[in-house]
């Protein structure tokens, strides 16, 4: 189970994983990203994101995402048609300060039934934008929680470890100017029994270290190895920041 390899590796150290949009680019394309990802030493892939896609642009992308790498491959679903039985397992996610239920709830109810009928691996997450939030917020009608509200923040993640939920993630937006700040980090994590997910504006080495060593425990990256030429030799650096930090 896929839950159970994040919990052993967080034995260890610290975890990265790379979010790749099949949204943003072809098939081919994310596959090429995939692979140098893999190479570069991420733990995990994650395919999805906020833009709405059907189902047979998100199988074909994994489809070819396997056909380069054995690493494991996590859905990050911005939508419930972004379902596939293709993939190890999937973020049974709910968007804990939308202002609309259909991302905290709807969305998963339509979602549910075809999940159980696949069998497929689940992992259930609270997720939560922070600002400046990009297009998850905007498309996730997030009460975007304020930069410096680090108790709104902290009750969110203690809410979604009160409701049995396996991992949080804090979110600032994908390509957005700024990472969520390290001492909301800090403080969520201390509140907290279970992992906690960073991830949306990390694009340089310091801000990934920085993002662990406040607290998370996975940090994730996506645009910086998406918009860039030489992968490995960006990625390669962040991800050993991320091991390394304690
Ligand atoms: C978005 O947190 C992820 O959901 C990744 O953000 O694209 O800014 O790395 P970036």
């Amino acid at each position: 189970m896929i839950f159970n390899e994040i919990e052993e590796k967080l034995k260890k150290s610290k975890i990265h994983m790379t979010l790749i949009d099949p949204a943003s680019q072809s098939p081919a394309k994310t596959a090429e990203i995939a692979l140098a990802a893999d190479q570069s030493g991420t733990d995990f892939l994650m395919v999805g994101g906020s833009t709405d896609i059907d189902k047979k642009i998100l199988d074909e992308s994994i489809e070819s995402i396997r056909k380069v790498t054995d690493r494991k491959i996590i859905i990050f679903p911005g939508s419930a048609s972004m379902v596939s039985e293709k993939a190890d397992a999937l973020y049974f996610m709910s968007l804990l300060n939308s202002g609309s239920l259909e991302f905290v709830v709807g969305h998963q109810f339509k979602a549910a039934p075809y999940i159980k009928s696949i069998g497929l691996e689940t992992i259930s997450m609270g997720y939560v934008i922070v600002e400046p939030g990009m297009t998850a917020g905007r498309a996730g009608r997030a009460d975007l929680v304020r930069r410096n509200d680090l108790k709104s923040a902290a009750s969110y993640a203690m809410m979604a470890e009160l409701f049995g939920m396996k991992l949080v993630y804090l979110e600032a937006g994908s390509g957005a100017p700024e990472h969520v700040p390290s001492d909301m980090i800090t403080f969520v994590k201390r509140k907290i029994g279970i992992p906690l997910i960073v991830g949306g504006g990390i694009r340089s080495v310091e801000s990934a270290r920085e993002v662990a060593q406040a607290g998370a425990d996975i940090v994730v990256t996506g645009t910086v190895a998406e918009k860039s030429e030489r992968v490995r030799e960006v990625l390669e650096p962040i991800i050993a920041a991320v091991r390394q930090a304690k």
